[in-house]
């Protein structure tokens, strides 16, 4: 070799490892090093060399991740050590039951356990000969699987090659391959988008990913390997407990869980089960369950095997996301925007942890999509605190009266004519605020928590007030003490409760600008949007005046909320329902009088999360903003501090994987105490 092919050669070696590196900190740790274009610069350099000089090509190149469809299909492969199935505990006293029989087995008073959250995708066994990858297998049925090694070898968390320079002759690592619930929501979204059939669930979209005879269609979606174990080695001392096992595969470069903990006692056990059970609606994956393991080797090799399941472990499940049950009805509800939305009537069910007997169908099109009809069974899912869903038809088992569902042709509620916008999914009821059903629920926002706020005016109240005739416009709320003798005619209103309701409503008639915006109802203009819209316009008469060129100039106005907002000022009820409230004496404090420019955190963006005990998360984003700070409702680069109260979720979490400074409630009071905005 020349000495100018020499350093080719040395060059090409040198990007391999450059890559594997950036693609070990993104895939692996979570932590890029380089931006993608970065990444890709290198990568066409490395492609062009292996082009130049394809003898030179290495087992371990990213280039070589995506290879050619197998061909003859996956072959059957048997494992060399079985693939068991784990034993399952359904509460707490089964969990108690297998401490108590472990430890009576070793005759001993504590267990070190291992616990790890139990990852919701596809099973698989990878072999590692001196530290390069051979072969990838799925569990199959425990003794053999298929081998989809050129599948596997595209998911960027499957090290090619083991980081070591004394690997074990031969390894197989266990794991799960499963897809984030962000990319599974991308991946079903685009499959909406393209007609294409959708994945019921993150699971099935992994298992499904991982069968693709194509290897470049597994290589496009987002799977993500995490190692769990090590069920066979070769010429390699195994460390004394599963969890240093687990840190070795760590240094080896696969992902391992950062939630697995040692613990002792099945006490711990339990503790480490609620603590996940509460936080598994923010992780970024599914889980459904946890899996506690005899820490040391030397004991599980003790406790051994009972039929095809380890006797150290065992599964503890947590409830269900999924549900099978039937479609009793399906009836349409209207929105405060018009919005028709058809909502399926279930036989109750118990899914994700409470009783479910409704599930939205979003709209007309997906009705079609799902090919439901009334009668029919179902899958149910509700994971973390989203809505229902019916993810599935279990059309093979429709009984033979099942009806389809026909979408209605006029408004049920009004019977005004409906409209569909073009590009638009959702149908609209044309009837405005004439529509009863549009009439309560815009007074249901209008006297919400974050709107006006006002205390005893609860639903079935504002149902019974539209629908006896005293309410019809946000207004007359504010004329109802002339109307005392038919508030206390009214279902489950004595003469306390009616008091304390006029006694709120006139408290109510001091708010905020900010808040009476949001109270108005215009279609996108959430809390943050009229918390912008009011900061840039220091007045309501300008803000009424706006043209949609100007309203586009405020921060994260585009032009479809320009539109709604300048539509909604240009209906002359809705001024008048302006001037009425206004008249009935709605009024808020005039804008602090600091020069924009001398405002403290003018620049800064916050986030507000978690529960705070002194102030509503409402009156500290008020306090923020009057201090001229930006208040977003998610988390992201853009971010300047987290604001995170008790039981904070998925923000928090999202802020420290992004370094963002978080304060607590007590740091927060101390800010505005001492920027004087409290
Ligand atoms: O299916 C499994 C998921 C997770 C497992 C497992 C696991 O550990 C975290 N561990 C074993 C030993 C088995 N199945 C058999």
């Amino acid at each position: 070799m020349s000495q100018e092919t020499d350093k080719l050669y040395q060059q090409m070696l040198a990007l391999i490892e450059q890559l594997n590196d950036y693609s070990y900190a993104y895939h692996v740790k979570d932590q890029p090093k380089v931006p993608d274009a970065e990444y890709d610069r290198c990568y066409l350099e490395l492609q062009a060399i292996e082009q130049q000089h394809p003898e030179w090509l290495q087992i371990n190149s990213p280039t070589q991740r995506v290879g050619e469809k197998p061909d003859n299909g996956f072959a059957n492969v048997a494992h060399t050590v079985p693939m068991l199935s784990l034993d399952n505990a359904f509460d707490n006293p089964a969990l108690e039951d297998f401490d108590q029989r472990i430890r009576k087995l070793l005759n001993t008073d504590k267990v070190q356990y291992c616990c790890e959250p139990k990852l919701d995708g596809a099973a698989i066994s990878l072999r590692y000969e001196d530290g390069v990858l051979v072969r990838g297998v799925t569990r199959g049925d425990g003794l053999s699987g298929e081998d989809i090694t050129s599948n596997i070898k595209t998911i960027h968390s499957v090290p090619l090659k083991l980081r070591t320079e004394n690997p074990p002759a031969v390894v197989e690592v266990r794991g799960e391959i499963y897809m984030p619930k962000e990319g599974f929501e991308k991946l079903n979204k685009l499959a909406l988008e393209k007609g294409e059939k959708m994945f019921v669930n993150p699971r099935n979209a992994a298992a499904g990913s991982l069968r693709q005879l194509d290897p470049k269609i597994t290589a496009a979606r987002p799977l993500v390997m995490c190692a769990y174990s090590i069920g066979y080695a070769e010429g390699w001392q195994q460390p004394a407990s599963h969890y240093d096992g687990l840190v070795q595969l760590g240094e080896w470069g696969f992902r391992i869980n950062d939630l697995m903990m040692q613990v002792e006692g099945a006490q711990a056990c339990i503790d480490y089960y609620d603590k996940l059970n509460e936080q598994r609606g923010s992780l970024s994956y599914d889980i459904d369950g946890i899996v506690y393991k005899v820490d040391q080797i030397a004991l599980q090799n003790q406790l051994g095997f009972i039929a095809r399941a380890p006797r150290w472990a065992i599964a503890r499940k947590f409830p269900a996301q999924e549900e099978m049950t039937q479609i009793e009805d399906v009836d349409f509800q209207v929105g405060r925007t018009g919005a028709i939305t058809p909502v399926a009537r279930l036989k109750p069910v118990f899914v994700g942890g409470v009783t479910v007997s409704n599930a939205t169908l979003h709209n007309k099109d997906e009705i079609a999509r799902l090919g439901i009809q009334v009668g029919d069974w179902v899958i149910v899912r509700r994971a973390g605190d989203v809505i229902p869903q019916i993810v599935q038809v279990l059309t093979e088992r429709r009984p033979e009266q099942a009806k389809a569902v026909s979408f209605p042709d006029a408004c049920p509620v009004c019977q005004s004519d409906l409209e569909q916008v073009e590009g638009e999914a959702v149908i609209r009821c044309t009837g405005g605020l004439v529509c009863g059903a549009q009439l309560k629920e815009s007074l249901k926002h209008f006297v919400s928590r974050k709107a006006l706020d006002i205390d005893g005016l609860g639903d079935k109240l504002i149902e019974q007030l539209v629908d006896q005739g005293l309410v019809k416009t946000p207004v007359d709320i504010f004329t109802l003490h002339e109307n005392k003798d038919s508030l206390l005619n009214m279902e489950r209103m004595g003469q306390k409760s009616v008091e304390k309701l006029l006694a709120s409503i006139d408290k109510a008639k001091h708010t905020q600008y900010n808040r009476f915006v949001y109270a108005l109802g215009i279609r996108e203009v959430g809390e943050a949007t009229a918390r912008a819209l009011t900061k840039h316009f220091d007045a309501l008469d300008e803000l009424l005046t706006a043209s949609p060129e100007a309203l586009i100039e405020v921060d994260d106005v585009g032009p479809v909320v320009a539109q709604h907002v300048s539509h909604f000022f240009a209906q002359t009820q809705n001024i008048d329902t302006i001037q009425g409230l206004l008249s009935a004496g709605v009024e808020w404090p005039k804008k602090q009088q600091l020069p924009e420019s001398e405002l403290p955190l003018l620049g800064k963006t916050y986030v507000v999360t978690g529960s705070l005990s002194r102030f509503s998360r409402d009156q500290v984003k008020d306090k923020l903003q009057q201090l001229g700070a930006k208040v977003s409702g998610s988390v992201s680069a853009k971010t300047d501090c987290l604001v995170a109260g008790e039981k904070a979720g998925s923000k928090l979490a999202k802020a420290q994987s992004l370094d963002i400074p978080i304060m607590d409630e007590e740091a927060v009071i101390a800010m505005l105490t001492e920027l004087g905005a409290i």
